[in-house]
């Protein structure tokens, strides 16, 4: 049932008795911020390179210094950015559930900027660099272009997933259970086209779990999801966190 922004009643009262709340994010979230979405993120100077071009092993073994300044664009933009109003209503919902589990696809570290701790970066971090022969997580490169291990001096990379690339284990583990135990599951701000990330809600739905995607465009999974809340996260979030404070505390919202 695709509901424009209204908050349904039966989802407030979900929300408000729910044990385990999981939500899963993607680009769509930070798209407030004025981090680009992979949908629009071919902007400008990039606007010639698909991303699932870019963020993968092949292009980085063929055009290291290409794939690099993509990700120093990346970060300029997102140390730039701020949270915005829908990662701040994730990180309060984080203190109202007893149990909370935050999935991201995004790397840009802005949940945890919101105050979100239980966060599982299911495909890595824009701003860590790993040694590509270790696989180790590198403080402070040896600079230049093409960045350098100080321990090995072998290459450097940005320290995501790329297509092509195995989830890592222990934040894969993690997410399967964490969807598996919830008793809802939020989709919030991703096309649920990238795998294994689009499957967790299937994983939550097999669990009993109450599923809701927010979308200002519903993805071709709506009809998968109990309740379609469509419209920007920014807007959807705080009303949803609003929705349950005048249940827990309806005195005060006839006051105000
Ligand atoms: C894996 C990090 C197996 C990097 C990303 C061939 C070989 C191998 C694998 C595959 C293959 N073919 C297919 C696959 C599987 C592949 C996949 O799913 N491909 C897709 C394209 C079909 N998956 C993988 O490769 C994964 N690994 O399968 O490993 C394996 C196992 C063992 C050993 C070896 C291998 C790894 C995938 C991870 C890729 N890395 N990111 C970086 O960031 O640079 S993916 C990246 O793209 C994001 O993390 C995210 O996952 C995805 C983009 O999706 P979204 O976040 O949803 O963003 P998008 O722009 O698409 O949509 C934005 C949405 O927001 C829209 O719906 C829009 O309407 C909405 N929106 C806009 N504004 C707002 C909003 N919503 C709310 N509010 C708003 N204001």
């Amino acid at each position: 049932m695709a509901t424009p922004c209204a908050i349904p009643e039966a989802l407030a009262a979900s929300l408000e008795t729910a044990r385990h709340v999981c939500v899963l994010t993607g680009a769509g979230v930070s798209a407030e911020s004025g981090v680009p979405t992979f949908r629009d993120a071919r902007r400008g100077l990039w606007a010639k390179y698909e991303p699932q071009q870019l963020a993968t092993p092949a292009a980085f073994a063929a055009q290291p210094g290409l794939v690099w300044d993509w990700y120093r664009w990346r970060r300029g933009l997102v140390a730039a950015a701020e949270p915005n109003a829908g990662h701040r209503a994730l990180a309060a919902l984080e203190q109202r559930v007893p149990v909370f589990t935050l999935i991201t696809q995004n790397v840009d570290g802005l949940h945890q900027r919101a105050g979100n701790t239980a966060v599982i970066e299911f495909h890595g971090n824009l701003f860590v660099d790993r040694c590509v022969a270790e696989g180790t997580v590198v403080d402070g490169t040896l600079g230049g272009d093409l960045p350098r291990c100080p321990a090995c001096g072998a290459a450097t990379r940005p320290g995501v997933v790329w297509f092509g690339e195995a989830i890592p284990e222990a934040a894969l583990q993690a997410a399967y259970g964490a969807a598996s135990d919830c008793d809802m599951f939020m989709s919030i701000g991703t096309s649920s086209l990238v795998y294994p990330a689009a499957g967790l809600v299937d994983i939550a739905r097999e669990g009993g779990a109450v599923t809701v995607e927010v979308n200002p465009q519903p993805t071709d999974e709506r009809a998968g999801f109990d309740y379609v809340l469509i419209g920007r996260s920014g807007a959807v979030l705080p009303k949803l966190l609003e929705s349950v404070h005048e249940r827990q505390c309806p005195q005060q919202s006839e006051s105000t």
